[in-house]
């Protein structure tokens, strides 16, 4: 990886980390309409296996991937637009997560049914194979969501059609309150349905964004479906709801110790590629003020 990747990937977590602190402050003040998800912990799995991508490459995000929908160029503002119900947000107030897409940034809308992305994107895939296009398509999958018959499906579909598709699974230790123990036998990477399998490390953001990459150039070079599981872990509750009490605090604090964002800022400090300029500060403030630009926005309906 090369600095100039690795400082955008550095940045883009970082981003993803400070935009949901601050959908939790909103939360928490009763500013948002519905509850919040994040990726505390994960943002390295969002953020570097959509970088991995080209801009000709189409995602299909779940709700762990709000720093996957950023790297294509969704700003913090039409995030909480969308979380305050704004008019001016990107469903216009209909509805209050992550669930939008935005086709010109390479993006198929989110949905809640837990695996139906997978052969929305196989079908995303095959479309680029019949038009002779070499681009690629990828989607996430939890290991709760990969007891759905649609995962096994459309993976499977994929396979044997020898797809350009990258199905990311997010093996992050809960599914709600579920230990994966409690609903499936074995690990999420034996889930594969044929497709090549690679497991890494979900905490280490290199070693996800060099998976995803060699995912990409496989795909491109035909090689069909990979299915890239990161071993990663939910810090937070399944949403702000959640207080997580089905969670071994000391399970939890060796996960916090493994943070991503530390993680990549060790990594860029011991080759000396730190950002010259500090970086948490600015991006704060930066989101402090698209999100006080929404706060300032009607509802629908209203004014
Ligand atoms: C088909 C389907 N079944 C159940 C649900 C309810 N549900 C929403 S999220 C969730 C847990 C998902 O766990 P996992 O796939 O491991 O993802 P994680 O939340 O850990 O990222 C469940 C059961 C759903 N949305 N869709
Ligand atoms: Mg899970």
């Amino acid at each position: 990886m090369d600095r100039d990747t690795a400082l955008r990937l550095h940045e883009a977590m970082l981003l993803t980390r400070l935009t949901e602190e601050r959908l939790v402050k909103l939360y928490r003040q009763g500013q948002t309409l519905g509850s919040v998800y994040r990726s505390l912990g994960q943002e390295g799995v969002a953020c570097a296996t959509a970088l991995a991508l080209g801009p000709e490459d189409v995602i299909g995000p779940m709700i762990r991937n709000l720093g996957s929908m950023l790297v294509r160029g969704v700003t913090p503002l039409d995030i909480f637009r969308q979380y305050l119900g704004r008019a001016t947000g990107p469903t216009g107030g209909r509805e209050l997560n992550n669930h939008f897409g935005d086709l010109s940034r390479g993006i198929i809308a989110p949905t809640s049914m837990l695996g139906a992305l997978i052969p929305v994107m196989a079908g995303v895939a095959l479309s680029f194979r019949q038009r002779g296009e070499k681009r690629v398509a990828m989607t996430w999958i939890g290991d709760g969501g990969s007891s759905t018959g649609a995962f096994s499906e459309g993976l499977n579909f994929a396979v044997v059609q020898k797809l350009p598709l990258i199905v990311v699974g997010e093996s992050n230790g809960y599914a709600f309150s579920t230990a994966p123990e409690k609903q499936m036998k074995g690990h999420l990477s034996a889930r594969s349905q044929g497709a090549y399998t690679e497991t890494v490390d979900g905490n280490d953001p290199v070693a996800v964004f060099e998976a995803a990459h060699r995912a990409r150039i496989r795909c491109r070079n035909g090689g069909g479906p990979v299915f890239l599981v990161c071993e990663t872990f939910r810090l937070g509750g399944h949403a702000e709801h959640d207080d997580q009490r089905y969670v071994d605090p000391a399970l939890k604090a060796r996960w916090a110790a493994r943070d991503p964002i530390s993680r990549m800022e060790a990594w860029l400090a011991e080759r000396g590629w730190s950002p010259q300029e500090p970086l948490r500060d600015p991006l704060e403030a930066r989101v402090a003020a698209q999100a006080g630009q929404a706060l300032g926005e009607g509802r629908p309906g209203e004014g």
